[in-house]
């Protein structure tokens, strides 16, 4: 195994023989199989494609033949091409997501399945096929064998990184899509774009600067998935609003659901309404909370801990059943992983899964029994935790925040967006913020921010000297915000803004989130606890040249620099 794609990286350069986070070799090399069928998948795609383009009676063809065993979703953007499932198999790839060799062994050939069966249309309409890349013409028993299925194949240290920086922000991107495909939101261009920039990591034509190209254009794929699965979300479940998040805990038994995905979280509280199970939230799931469509049920009580990491000892004290929607799951212990369901792209061997029924359906009535004999939660902490500034709250007070900043009330805005993680350097975060001047706003998204949401750093005239816009990919409202502002202060260049950013960063939805940044232009972006291993020297170079990125140092610098 050779995989580098987190922060968490053994060493700070590969993890090579099992990984930190707990994943196997076998699953490791599993993945890279499966990247490698979905570049080969996504080279069919553009060969069906550009033949329909030029042939359009093949459409009808290649729905007719394809859609009996197509599971893709109502509304795709073209039906003959499953693009749901690309982004669902990228997705499961994402640092903690699935740690089960049978769920990818599964994978790689759905993959080939799809593949073949539309090459084999296409053969039948008399398309050659013979210019196709071996990934697109490998069988799956033979990837194990296969050199250039490997990372390391890739010889150039600088094409090997901008490839895989290009990958990582593909699976970010692909997760995002994701979640807003599951509400019905897809977009034809996003799935062009992945597959484009998949087969361009095939291509040993291009150069260093068409692939920094494309790193680019990933980022401004990344705003547009991120826009998108915003407007699923809000569409649905209604604008998060500035909401005081219950921290502590009530009598009944309650289920603890974490991760990203809101539709798992909809249905979870429709079917335990009434039933006297408690519903909380864990992680990247807290700004849940201040949706509207899920504030209206009682018996959502609030957060239970904190980030991700600190699922081994909070899930052991929750004593009832935790339903993972997405990452980031950690191997669980024996003591409490029999009640661990997984769901969607998750998966561990051996926990419990809750497949999706036809129509988008999930039956939690497993999840719900096992709640109803559990003892309610063991009390972490009490009090509340301010959440949901959202664009949309956010700037329904962008008047107070445009004076606060002309009257010098507000002097800076740090963005710290990004991830926790579970290594003791991110205590950083918490004195970072800690040692901010009394006027300084942190705008926050991820889950980043348990390193300082529980430090009470009070408030300017009213605006929380905390805004937290939500998940991860809620980091598309801190652009928005930071648009607004830009405008309200008659700017053209938002670098003008008195707005700083220091980004923790962990996996590659983060890697999009920086990539998303970069492409609008960002500056100055300090970002940390370490580099991406996967960032070559040279390509550090062009980012530290265009956009003059920088690693995170001390607090006390950084405070300097930054303000
Ligand atoms: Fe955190 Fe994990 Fe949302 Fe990441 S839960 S670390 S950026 O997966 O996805 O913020
Ligand atoms: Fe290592 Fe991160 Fe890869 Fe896990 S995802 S194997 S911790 S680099």
């Amino acid at each position: 195994m050779f995989c580098y794609q987190c922060e968490e990286t053994a060493k700070g350069e590969a993890c090579t023989k099992g990984g930190a986070c707990g994943k196997s070799n076998e699953v490791a090399d599993l993945q890279d199989q499966l990247i490698y069928m979905l570049k080969g998948l996504a080279a069919v795609n553009q060969k069906a494609r550009d033949t329909v383009h030029e042939n359009p009676g093949l459409k009808t063809r290649l729905i007719n033949a394809l859609k009996g065993n197509e599971q893709s979703k109502e509304g795709e953007p073209e039906d003959y091409i499953d693009s749901h499932f690309m982004v669902e198999a990228l997705f499961s790839t994402v640092t903690n997501v699935n740690f089960s060799a049978t769920d990818f062994e599964k994978w790689i050939q759905d993959a080939y399945d799809k593949r073949e069966q539309i090459k084999s249309e296409l053969q039948a309409h008399g398309v050659d096929l013979s210019d196709l890349p071996q990934a697109a013409k490998i069988n799956p028993d033979e990837l194990g064998n296969a050199e250039s299925v490997s990372i390391l194949a890739t010889e150039d240290e600088d094409i090997r990184s901008l490839r895989e920086l290009l990958v990582y922000g593909l699976k970010g991107m692909a997760a995002y899509a994701y979640h807003a495909s599951v509400l019905g939101h897809q977009d034809k261009d996003i799935a062009v774009f992945i597959d484009r920039a998949l087969v361009a990591t095939l291509d040993d034509s291009l150069s260093v600067d068409d692939l920094t190209g494309l790193v680019l254009e990933c980022g401004s794929f990344g705003v547009k998935t991120m826009a998108m699965l915003d407007e699923a979300n809000t569409t649905t479940y209604g604008h998060p609003e500035p909401t005081e998040i219950n921290i502590g805990t009530g009598n009944n038994p309650g289920i603890l659901i974490s991760g990203h995905d809101l539709k798992d979280m909809d249905q979870l509280l429709k079917q335990t309404e009434g039933t006297g199970v408690d519903v909380y939230t864990h992680g990247e799931m807290l700004p849940a909370n201040a949706y509207p469509e899920f504030k209206k049920y009682e018996h959502l009580v609030g957060n239970y801990g904190g980030s991700w990491w600190q699922q081994k000892t909070e899930f052991e004290k929750f004593n009832g059943p935790v339903l993972m929607t997405t990452n980031c799951l950690v191997p669980p212990k024996d003591s409490y992983s029999d009640r661990v369901f997984t769901t969607a792209m998750v998966g561990f061997e051996g926990l419990k899964h809750i497949e999706e029924k036809e129509g988008g359906t999930k039956d939690f009535s497993e999840i719900i029994e096992m709640a109803k004999q559990s003892r309610p939660p063991e009390q972490l902490e009490n009090g509340a935790i301010p959440a949901g500034f959202a664009h949309n709250a956010a700037l329904s007070v962008a008047d107070k925040i445009v004076d606060a900043v002309k009257a010098g009330q507000i002097s800076r805005f740090i963005v710290m967006a990004g991830c926790d993680g579970r290594q003791h350097d991110r205590e950083y975060y918490t004195e970072f913020a800690k040692q901010l001047p009394q006027d300084a706003v942190i705008l926050t998204a991820g889950c980043a921010k348990y390193r300082y949401n529980k430090l009470d750093l009070g408030d300017i005239g009213g605006i929380p000297r905390v805004l937290d816009a939500g998940q991860c990919n809620d980091s598309y409202s801190l652009v928005v915000i930071a648009q607004k502002l830009a405008e309200a202060f008659e700017l053209d260049d938002i670098n003008d803004l008195p707005v700083s950013y220091n980004i923790a960063w962990y996996e590659q939805k983060a890697v999009l989130v920086l990539l998303a940044l970069l492409s609008l232009g960002v500056k100055d972006i300090v970002l940390g606890p370490r580099l991406p291993a996967f960032v070559s020297p040279n390509v550090l170079n062009v980012l530290v040249e265009n956009f003059n990125i920088s690693k995170n140092t001390t607090v006390e610098n950084d405070l300097e620099r930054l303000l």
